[in-house]
Formats: structure tokens, sequence, C-alpha cells
């Protein structure tokens, strides 16, 4: 029998149907991101043609300024959501301070942490790259907002998600009632859900993590991973690599396949790489409510209280028996734990 074809503005009121007394700010909010993320889907498929338009910092044929994809998905974000009403304060990679809702406009009671466009050196060369977000309500006492409606602890988010610009464009998102994918039909130019009730398998076969920096690792990183390539028939978890060095496109490999990524601290980066509000977090909201699960190696991301903007954090997140297993050797004080 033919699926249903539901299309992401309908999904979202159906789901704001179930609280009566939703103003329907949520769903406009959501709305809104999908809208943005359709602009940023085009400029990323046109990208491939920047040889032609012109290279980022450079002119293209008319003459204009081609800008740096971030840094164009975070104007093309910032100006779709910033005049609505909804948002109270705004944060992305691609702005040091917080991202302030000009006076001309009014100001709402959600705010939205972004990371644009993550993993855009990959831009050049064709590989998946995404959007990730997060929304958290207001918390402050400022009428115009301010920077700790951002800065607040993952529990705190009312939805997370993002979107994948690969071999298609597709939306995920959850708001605490399941996680739910959307392929972006460009002939219609809507998202249609593809993805009903995303649950990540509890194992994987394979790990994610640049083994590059394998010298840089504390010792329990190193046993782990030697057990997860090991056998299953000695004790190990049989599992093999894939690192794309992006993280939306591991991590939705992750959510449809099961396994686990890993981006540990080590000697160079003692807090990690990846930023707390607008990587770790929203991607811990989604993998948990899809029954997987998300820790910094010695706490759920979801339960860390941040204190700044761009706090790094190490992150470990997939299948939940996956990332259990990686925790006996983390959680071990001694080293050398065995994998059986
Ligand atoms: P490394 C991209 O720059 C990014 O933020 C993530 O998308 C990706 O998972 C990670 O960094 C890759 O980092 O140090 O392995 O190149």
């Amino acid at each position: 029998m033919d699926k249903t074809i539901m299309s992401l503005e309908r999904h979202f009121l159906d789901q704001q149907r179930r609280y009566p007394e939703a103003r329907g700010d949520f769903t406009k909010l959501l709305t809104e991101v999908a809208f943005a993320a359709k602009i940023v889907s085009r400029e990323v498929n046109r990208a491939g043609l920047a040889g032609i338009l012109g290279r980022a910092g450079q002119t293209n044929v008319q003459g204009e300024d081609v800008q740096k994809l971030d840094i164009l998905a975070h104007n093309i974000m910032v100006r779709s959501l910033n005049h609505l009403g909804l948002l109270c304060a705004l944060s992305s990679e691609e702005s040091e301070g917080m991202v302030r809702i000009p006076d001309e406009y009014p100001v709402g009671n959600y705010a939205l942490n972004m990371d644009p466009l993550d993993g855009s050196s990959n831009i050049d060369v064709n590989v998946s790259i995404g959007t990730i977000f997060s929304i958290l309500r207001k918390v402050s006492y400022a009428p115009r907002g301010d920077v700790t409606d951002c800065v607040q602890p993952g529990y705190k988010q009312v939805a997370a998600g993002y979107v994948l610009y690969g071999s298609s464009t597709m939306l995920v998102y959850t708001s605490g009632q399941g996680v739910f994918g959307f392929t972006l039909e460009p002939s219609i130019g809507e998202f249609l859900l593809s993805h009903s009730h995303i649950r990540i398998p509890r194992s994987g076969n394979y790990y994610s993590i640049n083994e590059a920096y394998s010298h840089r690792w504390k010792e329990e990183v190193r046993d782990y991973l030697a057990c997860a390539k090991r056998s299953r028939e000695s004790g190990g978890r049989g599992m093999g690599l894939r690192y794309i060095g992006s993280l939306v496109a591991d991590f939705h490999r992750n959510m449809l396949k099961g396994g686990i990524f890993l981006y540990p601290a080590d000697k160079q980066n003692s807090h990690g790489k990846l930023r707390y509000l607008y990587e770790a977090a929203p991607l811990a909201f989604i993998a948990e409510q899809a029954g997987g699960k998300a820790t910094n190696g010695d706490q759920d991301i979801m339960k860390i209280v941040p204190t700044e903007l761009h706090q790094r954090t190490p992150l470990i997140i997939g299948s939940a028996d996956e990332v259990d297993f990686a925790m006996r050797f983390f959680r071990q004080n001694q080293t050398h734990a065995e994998c059986a």
C-alpha cells in the first residue's frame, strides 16, 4: 500500500494538535528553520559551480563577492529567523558573541544555537556537510534576551535537529516525541516524511574516530579501540572504521545503521574539539530520543551544565550497547581493561 505523503509542515501541525494550549510559535519556528535549510541546500548544491561562479573571497562572473559558504549559511539562517518575533537570542559557530535580535524586530520566547554549516572544509571535494540546530526556551529576565538564554544544559532543549546536505538533503529533528526524518523533494521544494520514529540500532559494525591522533589519546581510548576492532569471538566488537570527517554525515549513518562516533579529549584538545551547545547537545538529544546514548566519557552530554557559548566537549555518541561498551574503558581507573 502506498505510504501517505506527509509534508514537514503537515507533520508539525499534527504534532502541535497534541498541545491545545500551543499558540503555534514553536511550530512556526521549526517551519522557518526548514525554510532556511532549503535555501542553504540550494547554495551548497551550487557550490560545485564556484569555479564558474567565483570562489569564496573572490568575485563571480557578475562581479559579486562570493561569500564562504559557512558565512553564507550563517547569514541565511539569521536573516530567515531574526525578524519573526519568535527568538530572543541566537548563537552560531560563525559568531564570537550572541547574535542579538535587532531593535526594530520583536523578540520571542525561544533561543536557537546553531552550527550553520559543519564540515564546510569538505565542500570543495563534494563530501556531505550539515547544519545543526538546538532550540531552548527563554530563561533570562532580560527584555530582549541575553547569552544565558543560549547557554543552557542539554536537557533544557525543546527541539534539536540537523540537515544533511548529501546525495539528498535530509532534515532530521526531535521535539521530545521521537525522531523524524524528512527528505527534500527539490522539484516541489518540500521536505517529505521519509523516516518516522527513527530508532538507532542497539549495536553497530562501525566506529568513527580520527585514528591519526592515536598518539595524543589517553591509554583507555587506545585500549577501547583495540577491543572495538578485535573479533567478537575473542571478546571484541568486531567493528570496522568509517570516518567521513563530517560530524553530521558520520552521526547520520550511525543513526540509521548503528555504530559509535568518538571525538575524545586528547593531549592537544584537553576538552575535545566539538562544541557543546550547537554540536554535542543537539545530537545527544536526538540520539537519546532514538534510543542511543551520548557522553563526554564521564557524564551524559545532556546533563552537562555549560558556562560558555563556544564551550568544547569530548563526545562519544551512538548505539546504546556500543557507548556502554566504550564506557567500560573510560570509567576504568586502571588502564589495560580487558575486552571480554
Ligand atoms: P578532525 C569538521 O571540521 C568537524 O567539526 C566535524 O564535522 C568533524 O567530525 C570533525 O571536525 C573532524 O575533525 O580533527 O578529525 O579533522
